[in-house]
């Protein structure tokens, strides 16, 4: 492959992943196409699946960091044949792109490798939930992939390393990878729930017939799961109050609330197969929010290390009103929780610490 990172690997033994005639040293190849600012590497895994497809073009375009910003992108895949076949086919989608931001590629099953000097580490393979499997198995099994995933991390990421988790259940996996990646601080780990905060803005705008940019401070609270609870009694439309613009209480508490927590199950219903493009443009979105400022008064969603804030359990992985200053991110305080809201907010956290106490021999930290 023209300009891919001569450490790249498929599968073990290491392989290098070239293309035949190539006459050109790959890492030349990329120093001669390198802008002046240098390349962060981001690592996805997961990177021959549905999401992966939709995620890595949009990593590559620009999309995630900014039209200046070069990438290298670290694919991720298990070490089966059908997968890392499909991933070299990923790879030569992405050379067929001629991306001008995309400076190479490293495509491997090798944690070490696919970790190696990352600056980001998009986690979102998984094993998917099949017929007739406990959440307990779904979590035992996963929960080895994000042990040994936080390990890798901690050993051979770059120190100011940040952590998406999507694969799921992506809270509880975030959490096993924090706890095993020792030497990481607890808040570059972060869990995925930006797709459902996108989901209810647009439910809101649609009901109240307005563009949904004009959506703001909503906040997912919780646990990416059917217990999410979409806050729209903090939320606002085109800076009022939703409960103002939206006097149908019984709508806002059931249809919207089961509308939001069950769209997951019902685009598998239409599709056939569960979302993608939407959960790419999502994690596009969170890591796009935790590195640019929020505008004043503003707040998104994602789970983070809970500090105890809101009298959640701490170091439950809890997902939050934040908010960035491009840099560093916190968690938005005082915001008014009434008691519709608190026992929203109950329910999810039990189940987090349910899903905690189910791997509790996973968690050494
Ligand atoms: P796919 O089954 O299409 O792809 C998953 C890919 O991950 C496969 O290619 C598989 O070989 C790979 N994989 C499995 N274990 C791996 C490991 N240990 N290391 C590296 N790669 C591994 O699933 P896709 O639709 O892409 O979904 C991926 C995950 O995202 C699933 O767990 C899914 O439940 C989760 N989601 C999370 C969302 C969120 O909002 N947090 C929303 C979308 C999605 O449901």
């Amino acid at each position: 492959m023209l300009w891919s990172d001569p450490a790249a690997t498929f599968g073990s033994p290491v392989r290098t992943c070239e293309v035949p005639n190539s006459t050109y040293s790959a890492r030349s190849n990329w120093i001669t196409h390198m802008s002046s600012t240098s390349p962060l590497r981001v690592a996805v895994t997961g990177a021959a699946g549905q999401i992966g497809y939709s995620l890595l073009f949009r990593i590559a375009s620009g999309a995630m960091f900014g039209p200046t910003q070069p990438v290298i992108l670290h694919l991720i895949e298990i070490p089966d044949e059908k997968a890392l076949r499909a991933l070299q086919g990923v790879c030569m989608e992405l050379e067929d792109c001629a991306f001008p931001l995309l400076k190479g590629t490293v495509a491997t099953s090798d944690l070490n490798a696919g970790f190696q000097g990352v600056n980001w580490a998009l986690l979102v393979g998984a094993v998917p939930r099949k017929a007739g499997m406990e959440r307990k198995d779904l979590l035992g099994i996963n929960g080895k992939i994000f042990t040994s995933q936080g390990q890798a991390i901690a050993q051979h990421a770059a120190s100011d390393v940040r952590t998406l988790v999507v694969g799921n259940p992506c809270n509880t996996n975030a959490l096993i990878a924090l706890s095993n990646a020792p030497g990481v601080p607890r808040d570059q780990f972060f869990a995925m729930t930006m797709l459902d905060e996108n989901r209810a803005k647009t439910q809101l705008a649609k009901k109240a017939s307005t563009d949904v940019t004009g959506v703001t401070n909503l906040a997912v609270w919780g646990n990416h799961s059917t217990t999410m609870f979409p806050d729209f009694f903090n939320a606002k439309i085109n800076g009022r109050p939703v409960p103002d613009i939206i006097g149908h209480r019984e709508w806002l508490e059931k249809d919207f609330l089961t509308t939001v927590q069950k769209r997951g199950a019902a685009i598998i219903e239409a599709r056939g197969l569960s979302s993608a493009a939407s959960a790419a443009n999502a994690v596009v979105d969170t890591v796009r929010k935790l590195t640019t400022p929020t505008p004043t008064g503003d707040w998104f969603s994602v789970a983070v290390c809970s500090d105890g804030s809101y009298g959640i359990e701490k170091g439950l992985m809890f997902s939050y009103p934040v908010r960035s200053d491009g840099r560093k991110w916190e968690i938005v305080q005082d915001l008014p929780v009434n008691p519709f809201s608190q026992a929203k907010i109950a329910a999810t956290e039990a189940e987090l610490k349910e899903e905690k106490a189910l791997v509790a021999e996973l968690l050494p930290r």
